[in-house]
């Protein structure tokens, strides 16, 4: 078998089924990596959504008998609406980050990966390969650094010269010896503006994250969120994009190549309100097919309910009442009795002093206690 002939055809067949970018490298061990991701262990950066065998992250060869190489891929995604969708007082909206725009992308991914593992098959049979989006043990951006995919930014992101950062990255290992592609140049150099921008300073420096202060993962936490943070999230429902939005290499980005990744504007920017009260049964129905939604419905309630109070809606009073005095969820009741003390009004107060009276949880009647203070 010719494999530079073979990974000639992999890259001509990679376009026909919507892979924006591919490319190869070895499956040596990540050495560099894994020192990182010991560092990040003992400062407590990480977010614990990660694999947690370091090991397996940085030893292809742990993870596929006999891997040679890793065929990396790259799918842009789009960052505008076609149809926008303004949050008005009294109609406010929240915001799902453009990575859950669409079709959850590990369904889409996989999908791709899946029809390259048979084209791989029907011209190699003795292929041996194995393929992964984001749960799987690797580091997807180290994979698609070294195979020549995009630079590591200092905002942590993969960015492509062609499609900035907007791009979601996979991976499949082989048993094949590929011909590696070599890595391209890193030209951040002097810039700093996704640093300067992040509203948490999740940023601790160029290329390092604190991933538990990150937006991107408070916004899926399904606890309380820490009462400093919960100003800064902002209307925010799920994800953050702010260090890539700042960023100049995604200055005019939009790309719309994939049907199955264009918003629907009523799910990515959905009204804040309804969703106070949806039942899982609603929940699952019109945002289970997004990335946004693998948490559940609590955590989207809870930011919804926090947008609320960030945008001291006072025709929410009567919702937020309702929550407070009957949702069985402790979190939820206590971020409510935050958001009408943002609220603030007198009858927003009446609302919390006639909860205080009631209410048995210890947590929320602190938040209760702390939104009169306030
Ligand atoms: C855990 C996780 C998170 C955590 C932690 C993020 C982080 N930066 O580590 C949280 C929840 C915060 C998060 C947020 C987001 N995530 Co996320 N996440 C992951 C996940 C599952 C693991 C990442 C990980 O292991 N991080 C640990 C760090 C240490 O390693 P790494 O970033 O993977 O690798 C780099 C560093 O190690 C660095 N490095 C190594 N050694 C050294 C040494 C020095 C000196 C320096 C400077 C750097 C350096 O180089 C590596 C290559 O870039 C990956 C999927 C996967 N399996 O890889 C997706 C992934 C990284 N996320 C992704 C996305 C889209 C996001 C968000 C944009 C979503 C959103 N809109 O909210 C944000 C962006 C936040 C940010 N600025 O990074 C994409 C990134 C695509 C891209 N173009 O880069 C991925 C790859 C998912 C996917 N398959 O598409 N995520
Ligand atoms: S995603 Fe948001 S909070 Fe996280 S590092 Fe980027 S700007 Fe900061
Ligand atoms: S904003 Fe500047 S420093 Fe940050 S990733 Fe983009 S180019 Fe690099």
């Amino acid at each position: 078998m010719n494999f530079d002939q073979l990974k000639q055809a992999i890259i001509e067949y990679s376009k026909e089924i919507g892979i924006d970018k591919i490319g190869f490298t070895t499956a040596d061990p990540f050495t560099t990596l894994k020192m990182r991701l010991i560092k990040q262990q003992e400062l407590n950066y990480q977010s614990g959504f990660e694999e947690s065998d370091i090991e397996k992250r940085t030893n292809p060869a742990l993870l596929l008998d006999g891997a040679a190489s890793i065929i990396s891929i790259a799918v842009a995604y789009p960052t505008r609406m076609k149809e926008k969708r303004k949050g008005k007082k009294g109609a406010r909206r929240g915001l799902f980050a453009r990575a859950s725009w669409g079709e959850d992308y590990h369904t889409v991914l996989r999908e791709r990966l899946q029809k390259l593992e048979e084209f791989i098959k029907s011209k190699y049979p003795e292929a041996r390969l194995k393929s992964m989006v984001d749960t799987g043990e690797l580091s997807d951006r180290a994979v698609a650094e070294r195979a020549g995919i995009g630079w590591s930014g200092k905002n942590c992101a993969i960015i492509t010269p062609e499609f900035g950062s907007f791009v979601y990255l996979g991976e499949m290992i082989t048993n094949i010896p590929f011909e590696p592609d070599q890595p391209i140049e890193d030209l951040c150099g002097d810039c700093n503006k996704c640093l300067k921008a992040c509203p948490t300073g999740a940023l601790v420096q160029g290329g390092q994250i604190n991933a538990k202060i990150c937006i991107s993962y408070l916004t899926q936490t399904k606890d309380f969120l820490p009462e400093q943070y919960r100003s800064i999230i902002g209307n925010r429902l799920y994800g953050c994009d702010t260090c890539q939005i700042v960023c100049p290499y995604n200055k005019g980005v939009d790309f719309h190549f994939h049907e199955e990744l264009e918003p629907e504007p009523e799910i990515a920017k959905p009204l804040l309100t309804p969703l106070l009260s949806i039942s899982n049964r609603e929940f699952k129905e019109k945002f289970g097919r997004t990335a946004g939604a693998w948490r559940g419905k609590k955590p989207i309630q809870r930011n919804a309910i926090i947008a609320l109070g960030h945008f001291k809606e006072e025709s929410a009073i009567d919702d937020l009442q309702k929550v407070l005095k009957d949702d069985p969820r402790p979190v939820i009741r206590g971020t409510a009795a935050w958001a009408l003390g943002k609220i603030g009004t007198e009858k927003a107060r009446q609302v919390l002093r006639s909860a205080r009276k009631k209410e048995k949880d210890k947590d929320v009647l602190n938040e209760i206690e702390h939104a009169l203070a306030d």
